[in-house]
């Protein structure tokens, strides 16, 4: 039997997941990008100091990731090292994006997976926001639409939370993580110019000063968020973790991890990085080596050759290709396929143990579930991964905000060559994110973009090996083939940006 879970919602753009079921075993996944966006070929012939603010463009939730890997990239080809605060205002711009993420993703779109909306219905208290999700979750229920209004309808009566307090406290974290992603997002704004898409950003440092009043105005936004992670995301993670406990065997990706690492501790391009990069792969930790990196597009709608390395890219878009059946290529690193994202950073940190916070969360985290950090490989590993991301990453920029002279100069004065070339790495949200790019005649010759939602929702290779979320979901026990809740968990919890895949 096959079953098309597509359009598939709460997530970034246009996913197709198509699954052959046998009995009640998922035997078979092809995770379908269904559009096409071509940034690479807008970049041909600009300015490149055009393309920090275009690649912001292939995305408006992690815009700033695209503008540092871009940044990064042009410092590396023009020989650039920034000043301290300059690399500090970058990280604070990112990082802050990164908090902003982790809650979306969490409550925006994945909660409600697990979280029962309906439990509202018995909400007997005088809270304001939760008095009107009632009356609004009342007349939705009552308009007898055949698909009342998304996100909270329709339901899957029977496969939630049980609880009506643990319910409706979530569903009111729900409500509030908006006001405190609005919050994380303000702080990105006060160095970065504007969210999405910064104007602030560039190689070579910031084009924001650190001024006293922005410093603590900043300080004091991420300190919100920081109580916010602490006091209701982590509990609530936990009482997901709690009552869905299979979780943590559901959703194996069968391959390795890589992570860039992210948030660079010095200006200098190579300074350790407060998530350290690396690939994992047989349970050995390796330098990542951009040489090694390659895309096939066999089973992807492009006719230009397949396993073309990164400095080589091309895209030739071929929407009637035989066979193919995604718009996303493949990446793969040594030929082999691999996992980024949140869980990715932390498992890769952790096996160097190289941030003991990480490794004193992990094990912490880990040891309440009773299980180990093989574990975060899983779909409540990815969403306990994000939150110590989120924990981590929160307590860094605090620290970092104070290491700002608010007295120096956040950014250089730019002199571009003629020609030359550079790689961009970072960590976006959704995981290890890659630029290069190559000048000639003072213009882009050459733009490539290596994506985390491309590696993850990557169809098959040239070898005919599965991509990270379509192999989590083969294999997967389903209770209702046609329902699927559990592969519709595994997705989410790879928070897919399709937007970004097939930029
Ligand atoms: Ni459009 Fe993105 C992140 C990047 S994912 S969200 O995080 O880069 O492919």
């Amino acid at each position: 039997m096959r079953i098309e879970l597509g359009p598939v919602t709460r997530i970034e753009g246009h996913l197709n997941v198509k699954t052959t079921i046998s009995g009640h075993r998922v035997e078979d996944a092809q995770c379908i990008g269904e559009m096409f966006r071509g940034f690479e070929v807008i970049l041909r012939g600009r300015d490149p100091l055009d393309a920090q603010q275009i690649t912001q463009r292939i995305c408006g939730v992690c815009p700033y990731a695209h503008a540092i890997a871009s940044s990064y990239a042009q410092e590396n080809a023009y020989g650039l090292t920034p000043p301290p605060n300059g690399r500090i205002l970058q990280n604070l711009v990112q990082g802050a994006n990164h908090l902003y993420d982790y809650l979306l993703h969490f409550y925006q779109l994945s909660a409600l997976d697990f979280v029962d909306v309906t439990a509202i219905l018995r909400y007997q208290g005088n809270d304001d926001d939760l008095v009107g999700l009632r009356d609004w979750v009342k007349a939705e229920l009552a308009s007898g639409k055949a698909f009342p209004a998304t996100p909270f309808l329709p339901r899957l009566d029977g496969r939630y939370l049980a609880d009506t307090d643990i319910n409706i406290g979530a569903l009111k974290h729900y409500l509030e993580a908006l006001r405190i992603q609005q919050k994380a997002n303000q702080a990105s704004a006060i160095f970065g110019g504007k969210f999405p898409h910064s104007t602030a950003i560039f190689p070579g440092g910031c084009s924001q000063r650190p001024a006293l009043d922005l410093i603590t105005a900043y300080q004091s936004l991420i300190q919100e968020v920081r109580g916010f992670i602490q006091q209701k995301y982590l509990p609530d993670l936990l009482a997901v973790a709690k009552a869905f406990p299979d979780y943590w065997h559901i959703g194996q990706s069968q391959g390795g991890f890589m992570s860039f690492g992210v948030l660079p501790t010095g200006p200098e391009p190579g300074s350790p990085r407060l998530f350290a990069p690396g690939v994992l792969m047989d349970g050995q930790v390796t330098a990542v080596d951009f040489a090694k990196i390659t895309e096939d597009v066999r089973y992807a709608r492009y006719d230009s050759p397949s396993g073309l390395k990164v400095r080589e890219g091309e895209l030739s878009p071929a929407p009637e290709k035989d066979g193919a059946y995604s718009w996303v290529k493949a990446p793969r690193y040594g030929g082999a396929m691999v996992e980024v994202g949140p869980a990715a950073r932390v498992l890769v940190d952790y096996r160097q143990g190289a941030n003991r916070e990480v490794v004193r969360l992990v094990d912490h985290f880990t040891g309440l579930a009773g299980v180990g950090p093989k574990e975060l490989n899983s779909v409540l590993g990815r969403h306990l991964s994000r939150a110590i991301c989120a924990s981590v990453i929160a307590d860094f920029l605090l620290a970092e905000s104070e290491r700002l002279d608010p007295g120096a100069p956040a950014a250089l004065e730019l002199e571009i060559p003629a020609t030359g070339e550079g790689f961009g790495a970072t960590e976006a949200s959704r995981g290890a994110l890659l630029h290069y790019l190559r000048l000639k005649n003072h213009v882009i010759e050459k733009y490539e973009c290596v994506v985390p939602t491309t590696w993850n929702c990557s169809p098959r290779d040239d070898q005919g090996h599965p991509g990270a979320m379509e192999s989590a979901l083969i294999g997967t026990q389903v209770a209702d083939p046609a329902v699927q809740i559990e592969s519709v968990r595994i997705v989410h919890s790879f928070d897919p940006c399709l937007a970004c895949a097939v930029h």
